[in-house]
Order: C-alpha cells, then structure tokens, then sequence
C-alpha cells in the first residue's frame, strides 16, 4: 500500500519510522511518502496561511500550495486499481472507526492532508471531490491544533491491517470493535509471568487449562468492561450478539432487555 502525506512539518510524521509502521515500511509492505507542503509555494516566506473572508479569528489555509502540491502528488501515482483516496483530517469530519480503518485498508493508496490553523480553503476540498474518493475524518471528540496526530493513528491503525505487518494472523481476530465474536465488546483483562506479583495473582481460571472456563470468563470480562467503559456499545449492539450465559451475565450487571430485544439499564439492580 502507498500513503502520501502533505505537511508543513515533515518532522512531526517521524513516528513513522518506529516501530510496526517503521518495519512495514523497513519491508517493503507499505511505501510512505511525507512531503513539505512549502516545496509548492512561491514567494519568499514560503506563505501557505492567509485571513479568512468574512472574519473571525485565525488564519485558513491557502489554496494554490495545496492545489499545486496535490496535482503533483497525484499526478506521481498510477492510475490502476480505481485511484487514491484523499484523506482529510478535521475535527469536523466523520467519526474514523475500525470499520472505516479495514476499509481504507483494502485500498492501495491513500494521500491524507493534515492541515493547521482554521483548516484549509473549502475550494479546494470541493476541487478534488469533484475528480476522487475525499473522506474528511475525525478522529474525536476534541480539538487538536493540526492534523498531524491524526494521521499518525489513522496510519497505525490501518498499517496494523495489511497482510503480513503484524505478526500473528490471529492477532486482530478478537481486536475491540473487529467484526466477529467479540463483535462491538471491549477486550478484557490480560496477564502474564509471574504467577504472583506484589501479592497478587492471576486469576485461577487462566492457569487451570479449561479452554471452555477460560473462553467464558473472557467473555465475562469483555461483557463486565464493555458495561462500565462503553454502555453505549452494551446499548446498541443487536439483541442476537448476546448468548443464554451473556444474558445472565448482563442481568448480574444490571441490564435488561427492552421491548425491541436490545439491553437498557434495568430499573431495578439484580441482588447479591
Ligand atoms: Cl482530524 N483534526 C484536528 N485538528 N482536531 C481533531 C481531529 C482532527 N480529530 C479530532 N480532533
């Protein structure tokens, strides 16, 4: 897969050197190219920011250097497999989630535009929606000052995707949000040597060597996790998700199904 990302600071995409992306990209299974969005300016100070029209406060970016800077980008690549999509960073932008993530990851080139200030000028956006796949991406409910965080975590969770980049085919099977057993549940608890430290040990049930026991109580925990960290994902997951012993365990954690089939706090918590 090939990424392109286009900055004013090169430098803060390091990161992507280290690591499970520095290794695929060391392998050859990803080819990431970072590019200084001031090589496409003209003038003396290297100007990408400029007021925005009808006021307020801060500066938006200007758009000949993107323009110039993405013909150039796009223009480098070929044109197989239905062409690039354009990735733009903006707290404004649709939620990126793992299902988005496993999409992206089966495309063979992304070009993300982390951008600073008040963002970018809306032409520009609008320009290459008109000729490619753009998706502009959140990656929370909070505001950063630029985009280049959020490519750094969109790039590792997609590179973490890719065939061969981690080791263990199984490793992303039972992932929090990976579609499957474990489907919209957080991963529970895990443990390793020694048996005890600092007076305390590991659950019992995962040195016993009951497949059966140790797949329930990881089911229990992940149902137990999911029900204090994310009773969103508890509340909207289909009633179908849920077995007899999930139910049971739902029921000991104080939900209860609704009338539609689908869990909600139950009025009444269930006695010790
Ligand atoms: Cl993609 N950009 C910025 N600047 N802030 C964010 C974001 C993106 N996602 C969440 N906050």
């Amino acid at each position: 897969m090939r990424m392109d990302v286009v900055t004013i600071f090169p430098e803060y995409l390091e990161p992507l050197d280290v690591s499970l992306v520095g290794k695929a990209r060391a392998r050859g299974q990803l080819d990431v190219r970072v590019h200084d969005l001031r090589a496409w300016t003209h003038d003396r100070h290297h100007t990408v920011d400029d007021t925005p029209y009808g006021g307020g406060p801060g500066m938006v970016m200007k758009p000949e250097p993107w323009g110039e800077a993405l013909d150039a980008v796009l223009a480098s690549g070929g044109s197989g497999d239905g062409g690039p999509v354009l990735v733009v960073p903006t707290p404004s932008g649709r939620p990126f989630t793992q299902e988005l993530a496993v999409e992206l990851a089966a495309r063979p080139w992304l070009v993300f535009t982390p951008a600073r200030y008040e963002g970018i000028d809306r032409r520009v956006i609008d320009d290459y929606a008109a000729r490619c796949d753009v998706r502009e991406v959140s990656i929370g409910d909070y505001v950063l000052a630029g985009g280049e965080a959020p490519v750094l975590v969109m790039v590792e969770a997609i590179a973490r995707l890719l065939p061969g980049v981690l080791g263990n085919a199984e490793s992303h099977r039972d992932d929090s949000f990976a579609p499957g057993a474990m489907a919209g549940l957080l991963e529970g608890p895990v443990y390793t040597k020694p048996p005890v430290w600092r007076g305390r040990e590991v659950p019992e049930v995962l040195v016993s060597g009951h497949h059966g026991r140790i797949g329930r109580w990881r089911r229990d925990e992940a149902l137990r996790r999911t029900s204090e960290n994310r009773p969103d994902l508890v509340a909207g997951a289909e009633p179908e998700a849920f077995g007899t012993h999930d139910r049971a365990t739902l029921a000991e954690l104080g939900w209860e199904p609704g009338p539609d089939g689908r869990f909600g706090r139950s009025s009444r918590p269930v006695e010790e």
